[in-house]
């Protein structure tokens, strides 16, 4: 173990002193350049090259790139004015979209977090998004504003034009810290006074003032002030940063004014009259200079002016004099060749910015001793599940969290799993050797000089040569090694110690007390395996040196892991101990590719390859579709190009065909229009329904009526219209109508809104119909656990649940049409995937059975109200809305309605209709399983009878561009079909901050082009935003005289919508109507005038 790591053991044992903090910023504002002066300060790497190399950056592509694609840790040490030693466990984070997901690794270790912004920048949309994420999280943060060497040089703006600029730029980053606090304290103000009773009296009114939170809530720590040294001034590119308190120290002892009221007002509205030595309020209503500007900006702009501008040598000698710094002999020749040189040794010295920015950590941000309940709770069990309802040995765990007992029980968390390259283990690395190992060493090589000699004598004899001895400990396999990325959150871990690893799965209510020493036999907890933890590392960037032992509180890099853990998992001795509640999940992955191996043979390589790249990057999925295709699903484009250069190059190690990127679409159908139908028609339908949407628009009518079968063949005529599908069971069993009909928009946004709670509705119904199914199997026996189960779910899934319920409710109503009278009472499912955008509801007379719904009320419903068969059906509609009918892509905002189930004791009308040939043809197996495969050809039937429209996913684009290159962002965007959403100009600058959509399918290739016609510099971020319908029709042929004069009889002009939904079912092996030359000779007219 090397001094190093020594002194790094020793501060490990001391939370007190410890920091683990991580920094975040949107792209490019500058945060490994920051990592690099902090680096620079432990002697790790040279203070000249801190902020060119950008050491954290340590794979080849993020070099060439120039952008972050990974988090990865250091550890530092500091000594503070006080003599206090710090060890600083650092993270550097990405701030490229695409790699958000390792953000949220890397904000999960921390308890602190460096939020960096450039100054001439401002708050971007990842600004905002990593000061939303260390929110939730509940990390504190500091603020650095980089790049203030911008100001000065780029912008050229005075001290005092500078000093308003910052102040304005902190305002709106405090804005956005303001209303994450008010939404926080609102919501918990909201849910203390619902949950609390109120008794109303007569005539008492019900309004709430939803801001009186606000005011009990102390606020006065959270926002960013210079004067309470939580915001740091720097430009990490020149190496300097400061606090104000940093220049209240100087200014106290020269003007003999107090430091604490320095402190107070060098930031803020405060002048100096010098003369009486007076600090007053007010400088901007009198005109004066704010301190800021004259006693802290002044000295950096003439530092600027005389070095980089005026290169006067004197003045400098003077100004390194009086700041009592000393350059040396090399740097001082720097002041004509390198000025910039110059500038950086010079401030690096006087306000050196690791110094800045380790202090203001060690002050600011908490140790892991300070971690509160609030956030253990939020770890444990996250916003599902609540935490009082977990066994009390579970919640005990909470004191081992918040006391970081060495002796506790081991709490571990891994968020990532790294491919490590062998050579950076510390077993391939040669060793510094102490003297004695230098002498023993020789001696031994002495020693196998002598044998040779001997043996050479030997072999001259009987003709065998010796080979010389390997080392034992040389490592040659050239697999990646996987290192866990991990926290110790309590007690000690140690090299060799068995833990639980608990599943996401991993319920610590369905073990009983004590069964910590009775889990021997494993098999029988599907959720809980065991581990054996191998070495234990100290992650320094580019290197690991290893450790015996981590006491809590502390970052690690875990091996041993690779066979059991994915991506990420919880760790612990007890399984009492909850699983930790999932990384968030910002930047959802949307583009997918297809792999294979060019030579077929190496496919084997390529599974395994893939299986690896799964393992190492937490945010990409690796699927092997129905078709037998292996797919990559990336978060972007950036994203894409790192893993396939990771599979070819390090995990497959073989050449690899990459398909085109596979979008995604969703199908919809729209309201049918009411007038001139005649385009709307599509295939499949008969004239004589055509005759009747002519005559007739379809309105909702009332089938009111006395003669019963007058009401009869309206009902039926009422059907046809609606575009309805009949099924009829073999013997005339069962008769089914049904349809479908759009979604008010509102309600589908709704149910992709609350799609998470969705999933928990569903499972708590999975739960109750594996309790149906137990309790007819069990013949009514109560069985243990039955109690148990109805109170995972906390109040703010059950609150979100029921507010999406009444929204749902009220959204239907609003409409006020008939197909939704009630509907949101009976749907029976959500879908594809129970989970969907999509809802069956059931609209017939005479069966009531419980809706989707029942399973919030927390009873279970009784076997007898479901009919037999009911399963079947909402299995043909989940397999209906994964695949529609346009190409094979999941269904969004489609309501499936199941209008009439007659059974055979009810009049069956037994006219043929076209999907009883389904069930001819799987005349074996049972009705249900039959019943499946036939309800989603229906379901799909009537999808086709109405005008069915193709979705497109739309990714919101910002860019930031000056006047000179707006005009070229915008023709790319217009080239690409894409939609200027905002445009506003930055105050101060001439940059435009621009929003646009833009269709995920138009998008490869975007970020480059952009880069390339405005000379980089402009760079979009995408993220997915929503679905849209494409408004054109993909089966649209002209029909009118018009029409056909202007595309053709046969419209060579294919539709955004035909060409896309072409394109999906030509990958998918569908079959594609495809045009073909019908008057070749025509073309021949073209080269007639030669
Ligand atoms: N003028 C100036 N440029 C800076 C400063 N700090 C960083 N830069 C430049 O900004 C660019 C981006 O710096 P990085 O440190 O890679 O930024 P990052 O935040 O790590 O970027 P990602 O990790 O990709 O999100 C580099 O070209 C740096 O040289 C600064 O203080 N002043
Ligand atoms: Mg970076």
């Amino acid at each position: 173990m090397s001094s190093k790591t020594e002194l790094v053991s020793v501060l490990q044992r001391n939370p007190q002193n410890i920091r683990n903090i991580c920094i975040l910023a949107h792209v490019d504002h500058g945060k490994t350049t920051l990592a690099d002066s902090l680096i620079a300060s432990n002697g790790i790497i040279s203070p000249r090259l801190a902020g060119k190399l950008r050491y954290m950056d340590s794979r080849e592509d993020e070099q060439i790139r120039g952008i972050t694609m990974k988090s990865s840790a250091i550890s530092l040490y500091f000594k503070s004015e006080e003599d206090e030693e710090y060890l600083i466990n650092l993270i550097d984070s990405p701030g490229h979209v695409d790699f958000s997901s390792e953000v949220s690794t890397a904000v999960r270790l921390c308890d602190g977090a460096i939020v960096v912004i450039d100054a001439v920048e401002g708050v971007c949309p990842q600004t905002q998004a990593v000061l939303r994420q260390a929110w939730l999280e509940k990390l504190k943060p500091i603020l650095v504003f980089n790049k203030i060497d911008r100001l000065i040089t780029e912008l050229k703006m005075s001290p005092d034009e500078a000093a308003i600029h910052l102040q304005q730029l902190l305002e709106k980053v405090n804005a956005v810290t303001g209303s994450l606090f008010s939404a926080e304290v609102l919501e918990k103000f909201s849910k203390s006074t619902t949950s609390s009773e109120k008794v109303l009296q007569p005539g008492e009114q019900t309004v709430y003032d939803w801001s009186a939170g606000l005011e009990f809530s102390d606020d006065s720590d959270l926002y960013f002030t210079p004067n309470n040294g939580n915001v740091i001034f720097a430009s990490a590119t020149d190496g300097w940063g400061f606090r104000i308190q940093q220049f209240s120290k100087i200014y106290a002892k020269k003007l003999g004014i107090h430091e604490r009221i320095l402190d107070k007002t060098l930031w803020g509205d405060y002048y100096a009259n010098v003369k009486a030595k007076k600090i007053l309020k007010g400088a901007q209503a009198k005109g004066k200079r704010p301190l800021f500007a004259q006693f802290v900006l002044d000295n950096i702009w003439s530092l600027y002016d005389t070095i980089l501008t005026r290169r006067d040598k004197e003045k400098c000698e003077k100004i390194t004099q009086s700041l009592g710094i000393s350059v040396s002999a090399r740097d001082k020749r720097l002041i004509q060749t390198d000025p910039k040189g110059y500038l950086k040794a010079l401030c690096t010295q006087w306000i050196p910015l690791s110094q800045a920015v380790l202090s203001g950590t060690c002050e600011h941000l908490p140790s892991p001793l300070n971690i509160t309940g609030d956030r253990v709770e939020g770890l444990m069990c996250g916003s599902t599940y609540s935490f009082d309802a977990f066994p009390p040995n579970t919640q005990a765990l909470k004191t081992d969290f918040v006391s970081c007992d060495p002796s506790g029980k081991v709490i571990v968390l891994v968020s990532k799993m790294v491919a490590i390259d062998p050579s950076h283990l510390p077993k391939a690395k040669k060793k510094t050797l102490t003297d004695e190992e230098i002498q023993e060493r020789r001696e031994a090589a002495k020693q196998r000089l002598l044998d040779k000699q001997n043996a050479a004598d030997t072999s001259e004899t009987n003709g065998v040569a010796t080979q010389p001895a390997t080392e034992s400990n040389d490592i040659t396999e050239s697999e990646p090694h996987f290192v866990a990325f991990a926290r110790v959150f309590s007690g000690t871990l140690r090299k060799g110690q068995k833990l639980f690893m608990l599943g996401p799965k991993h319920d610590p209510s369905h073990i009983q007390e004590g069964d910590d020493e009775i889990v021997n036999d494993l098999h029988s907890y599907p959720h809980i395996s065991e581990v054996t933890i191998g070495d234990l590392y100290l992650l320094m960037g580019r290197e690991l040196s290893s450790l015996c032992d981590v006491p809590p509180g502390n970052i690690v890099g875990i091996s041993g892991l690779e066979d059991q853990v994915l991506k990420s998992a919880t760790l612990s001795t007890t399984v009492a101990c909850p699983p930790f509640n999932p990384l968030s999940k910002d930047n959802a992955p949307i583009i997918r590719v297809a792999v294979e191996p060019k030579l077929l043979s190496q496919m084997n390589q390529l599974v395994d390859g893939l299986k690896l790249l799964n393992q190492a990057d937490p945010c990409v999925r690796v699927l092997v579709q129905e078709t037998g295709e292996h797919v990559i699903v990336c978060a972007g484009e950036v994203h894409l190009q790192r893993c396939l250069d990771d599979l070819r190059d390090r995990f497959a190690k073989i050449k690899i065909n990459v398909s085109a990127p596979i979008v995604p679409f969703r199908e919809t159908v729209i309201p049918r229009p009411k007038v001139d139908m005649m385009n709307e028609l599509i295939g499949g339908q008969d004239k004589d329904l055509m005759q009747r949407f002519k005559s007739k628009a379809p309105e909702d009518d009332d089938m009111i009526e006395d003669d019963q079968s007058a009401q009869k063949s309206k009902r039926r005529n009422y059907f046809e219209r609606k575009g309805c599908v009949r099924i009829i069971t073999p013997g005339n069993e069962h008769e089914f109508v049904l349809r479908a009909a759009p979604l008010p928009e509102e309600v589908t946004k709704l149910l992709e809104i609350y799609a998470d709670d969705l999933k928990i509705l569903d499972l708590r119904d999975v739960e109750f119909r594996e309790k149906l199914n137990r309790k007819s199997q069990l013949n009514n026996i109560k069985t243990v656990d039955e109690q148990s189960e109805n109170v995972k779910i906390n109040l703010d899934t059950t609150k979100r649940l029921t507010d999406l319920y009444l929204k749902i409710k009220e959204e239907f109503e609003k409409t006020k049409r008939k197909t939704w009278v009630g509907a949101c009472d009976n749907i029976w499912s959500f879908g594809p995937r129970r989970n969907g955008c999509n809802v069956l509801i059931n609209r017939v007379n005479g069966y009531r059975r419980p809706s989707v719904w029942s399973a919030l009320l927390g009873e279970c419903p009784h076997e007898k109200e479901y009919r037999e068969l009911d399963q079947s059906i909402v299995s043909g509609f989940q397999l209906a809305t994964l695949a529609g009918p346009l190409c094979e892509e999941p269904m969004q905002g489609v309501a499936l309605i199941l209008e009439e189930w007659n059974r055979g004791e009810e009049e069956i009308s037994n006219e043929p209709t076209d999907l009883q040939e389904s069930f001819k043809k799987s005349s074996k197996g049972s009705l249900s399983g039959q019943l499946i495969s036939t309800m989603k050809e229906a379901f799909r039937t009537t999808f086709q009878n109405q005008p069915q429209r193709l979705m497109t996913a739309m990714y919101t684009c910002d860019v930031q561009a000056t006047a000179e290159v707006l005009g070229k962002v915008y023709a790319v965007l217009g080239k690409r079909e894409g939609r200027v959403v905002k445009e506003e100009m930055k105050e101060g600058s001439d940059v435009f901050d621009i929003t646009a959509a833009l269709p995920v399918a138009e998008s490869f290739g975007f970020a480059e082009e952009i880069r390339k016609k405005t000379s980089g510099l402009a760079s979009p971020q995408l993220v997915f935003s929503h679905w849209e319908v494409i408004s054109s029709d993909p089966f649209w042929v002209p029909t009118t005289e018009e029409e056909i004069q202007h595309y053709g009889e046969k419209a060579d002009f294919e539709n955004q919508a035909t060409k896309y939904m072409n394109a999906v079912r030509r990958r998918k092996g569908l079959f594609v109507e495809e045009k073909t030359v019908q008057h070749a000779e025509k073309q021949r007219t073209l080269t007639k005038n030669k």
